[in-house]
């Protein structure tokens, strides 16, 4: 028969840790991922949850619209250059209590594994992407790219100015992210302050920086969530190599002008976050 490997959603998934190991953002245990499963998905991996479900935990924040919910997430502690070799200990499915304050694993993280560090962002961030989206948000994706990494040194650490470089590194940036992108000033990771810094940030944004750690990015499939992520890594690239070929200035003869944004926005259908915008 199938095993719950097999599952497209979970092949989705699978694959999505595996290009961004291949990328280099998730060195040792950095980084990770989470899926809202949708009815359908439950319906079609329910045969394979523990008989007996394992214990509740606390989950430290409370998020009311996601109870209920199924999670496919991955581990604490785990590598993400290791869960396409052995999905089932690197991540696992878990399911949020009604109230949305609590959580169990029924599927996976073999051998007392538990959900990632991060899974109190993971669901907060779900919880607005999901109301912002009309319920269509169901990936949250946290990686450490070197690139976003390294801008987060150089620039101020607010929303309008990174989004402003971003946009102006390449062409259809403002396509990709027309919202913007977020930027949570450094703190400690893992925990109920930064998950709610981070869903603030998300009612706006589907993108956030974590100044000298990362991004988390949301979408509606793992193609599109990869992709963001991979468009803001590949623009940060693009600003820091023309900075160091302009010798360190940020000061550059040519670039995208704020009404070229303006007009990119009209040709390709797409309303751009009109505060980011001079005039
Ligand atoms: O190790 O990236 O932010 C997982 C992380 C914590
Ligand atoms: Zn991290």
């Amino acid at each position: 028969g199938v095993a719950m490997e097999q599952l497209g959603f979970v092949r989705g998934f699978v694959r999505l840790c595996n290009d961004g190991w291949e990328q280099g953002w998730h060195e040792r245990n950095g980084g990770n991922l989470s899926y809202r499963l949708r009815p359908e998905d439950v319906d079609t991996a329910r045969k394979f949850f523990d008989k007996e479900p394992r214990p509740w935990t606390p989950l430290g924040v409370e998020a009311p619209t996601m109870g209920g919910a199924y999670f496919l997430v991955t581990g604490t502690g785990n590598y993400m250059r290791n869960v396409a070799s052995d999905p089932s200990r690197n991540i696992g499915i878990v399911e949020l209590s009604a109230a949305g304050d609590a959580y169990r694993i029924v599927w996976g993280l073999d051998d007392g594994g538990r959900p990632t560090s991060e899974f109190p962002t993971h669901v907060m961030n779900h919880a607005v992407r999901s109301a912002a989206t009309d319920g269509a948000c169901r990936v949250i994706y946290h990686a450490h790219p070197t690139n976003i990494i390294a801008l987060s040194y150089l620039l101020p650490l607010d929303a309008r100015t990174f989004t402003r470089v971003l946009w102006k590194a390449m062409t259809e940036c403002v396509v990709v992210f027309p919202a913007g992108v977020g930027v949570v000033p450094w703190m400690v990771p893992g925990g109920a302050d930064i998950a709610r810094a981070t869903s603030e940030q998300m009612k706006t944004f589907d993108a956030v920086v974590w100044a000298s750690h990362g991004l988390f990015v949301s979408g509606t499939d793992f193609d599109s969530t990869f992709g963001l992520l991979h468009t803001i890594e590949k623009a940060a690239d693009i600003y820091g190599r023309a900075r160091a070929m302009n010798g360190g200035s940020g000061e550059f003869l040519n670039t995208i002008t704020d009404e070229g944004l303006r007009q990119i926005g009209r040709e390709f259908n797409v309303k751009i976050n009109e505060a980011m915008l001079d005039f």
